[in-house]
This record gives C-alpha cells, sequence and structure tokens, in this order.
C-alpha cells in the first residue's frame, strides 16, 4: 500500500530537503502501476532508441505521442512524456504527499507542472558530467535563495543502485552561489576530495524530490538493461521557465481543479 500524509514526518522531510538538497519518499507509488507505465514506456522509448543514433546537443526530435526526445551522450537519453495514460496518472501528479510536501515547502498552493519528461540511461553509458539542472547559479552569481522556485519530482521504473547507474547527489550544494565555480564543478569533483556523494540507491516506487540546484550527475551502467526514471517539473507561479505540457482540449477539461490549476500553462498538443 503506497503511503499517506498521516506516514509522513513533514517537519523532518522539509528538514532533510533544505538541508540536503534533495529528499527521499519511499513506497509513494504501487509497483504494479510503475510496471505499467514501464512497459508504455518501454514501446514508445524503443522508437527513439532507433531513430536517435547520433548524439544531440540540445535538441529532442519527433512528435510527443510517438517519441520526442534525443541520445544526450553515448547511450543515455531523454524523453518527453506524452501527458496520456498511463503516464498522465493523478495517483503520481496529484499524489497527496508530493503536494502536501510542496504546499509546505513553498507556503503556498499556486504552483505549476511545466514539464514531463525522462532520463535513461543505457547499458554501456558511461559517468555524467557533474552538474546542476538549473542556470540560476551562473544567471544570479552570488545569490543566495533560500528556497528554489523550481523543483522536479521523480520516480524511477526499476530498483536502482551501482550495478544499473543510479544518480549520485552531492548533498548540501544547493545553497553554493559562488559565481566563479559555475562551470568548474566537474573538473573540481574529480579531482579533489569531496567524501560526502552519496548514491540515491532506490526500491520501485520511491519518489524524490531534487532541489535543481543540488549538483548531481548519472552514473555509468554497466548492467543488461535500461534505467529510466520519470520526472515532472513543479514551479512557483510567478517563475518563468520555458517549458510546458502539451495537452489536448479534452484532456485539460478532464482534469481534476487542482490538476487545472497545475497544468494552466498547457500548450493544445500538436494533431497530426
Ligand atoms: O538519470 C540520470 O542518470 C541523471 C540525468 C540527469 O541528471 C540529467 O540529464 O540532467
Ligand atoms: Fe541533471
Amino acid at each position: 500500500m503506497p503511503i499517506t500524509v498521516d506516514d509522513v514526518d513533514f517537519g523532518l522531510k522539509l528538514a532533510e530537503f533544505r538541508i540536503n538538497g534533495f529528499v527521499v519518499f519511499e513506497d509513494m507509488i504501487d509497483p504494479a502501476r510503475v510496471d505499467r507505465i514501464h512497459e508504455a514506456f518501454k514501446r514508445l522509448m524503443a522508437g527513439v532508441v532507433a531513430r536517435e543514433t547520433a548524439i544531440s546537443a540540445s535538441q529532442e526530435h519527433g512528435e510527443v505521442a510517438t517519441g520526442r526526445g534525443r541520445q544526450n551522450m553515448k547511450g543515455r537519453y531523454t524523453m518527453t512524456i506524452p501527458w496520456v495514460e498511463p503516464f498522465a496518472d493523478p495517483a503520481i501528479y496529484e499524489h497527496p504527499v508530493v503536494l502536501a510536501f510542496l504546499d509546505r515547502y513553498w507556503q503556498t498552493d499556486d504552483y505549476v507542472i511545466t514539464c514531463s519528461h525522462s532520463n535513461t540511461p543505457y547499458p554501456g553509458t558511461d559517468f555524467q558530467h557533474w552538474h546542476r539542472d538549473t542556470k540560476l547559479g551562473s544567471e544570479l552569481p552570488g545569490v543566495y535563495l533560500g528556497r528554489v522556485p523550481v523543483v522536479g519530482v521523480k520516480y524511477p521504473l526499476v530498483d536502482t543502485s551501482e550495478a544499473n547507474g543510479s544518480i549520485e547527489v552531492l548533498p548540501c550544494t544547493q545553497y553554493l552561489a559562488e559565481g566563479d565555480l559555475e562551470g568548474r564543478y566537474d573538473d573540481l569533483l574529480t579531482t579533489g576530495d569531496f567524501s560526502t556523494t552519496r548514491r540515491l540507491n532506490l526500491k520501485k516506487g520511491s519518489m524524490w524530490i531534487q532541489d535543481v540546484r543540488t549538483l548531481h550527475r548519472g552514473t555509468a551502467n554497466p548492467s543488461d538493461a535500461p534505467r529510466p526514471e520519470i520526472v515532472t517539473c513543479y514551479c512557483k507561479r510567478w517563475f518563468a521557465i520555458d517549458q510546458h505540457v502539451e495537452l489536448t482540449r479534452e484532456t485539460y477539461a478532464a482534469l481534476s481543479d487542482r490538476g487545472k490549476r497545475m497544468l494552466r500553462r498547457w500548450a493544445v498538443e500538436p494533431r497530426a
């Protein structure tokens, strides 16, 4: 049974997130639900992998409904997740624990969903560079933001470990705001002594929330199977970000009131 809000000590989880720059919640999604998503994901991903034989620095290709994605380094793919069944599941994107956490973190429920995306290291892929998932550090050097206005809410479709390229984070780096260090993290972290790195080894059904500033990297996947992870981005309404989810009018109309508010930056999905 997935956990409920009554199972969570939010004060403690908020402290973990604010101190570590990420927080993990176990037993959030019924594993059978994750498996259903995984099966649909494999079908969509197969087309992207077959098509994307070249490395693409930034641009995803293809239609969302049939597989929009890219190979961003050898054997490592991104793919946009269409807002359709079984992916667009309110049990996940309106997960009561996630929303209760974000309501408390941001002290408002006025935030929106801006992306539905995925990262998948395939067997044989190498380590990524250490990085942040935001330009806040370089765009606003020296600015201390106590609370980040955008987070990634993530869940793997399989158990993750050192054996299949689990993500590695350097906790507590979300508050680092030294402009001269931006752009140098990979050199520094792979050379110097930073002993507090942490592998996010997660059980299927877990979700984790990432402060997008926290330094992290995808690691090599020495297993014989891909290690997909899905991410939904949530951001405060005042924060402009050049991203939105594509929905059909019918899908938008059928959302819950909360869903409609969170997806109000949607765009109509182009039709074939
Ligand atoms: O899923 C992973 O291995 C990490 C991917 C990642 O951090 C990224 O591409 O920004
Ligand atoms: Fe990243």
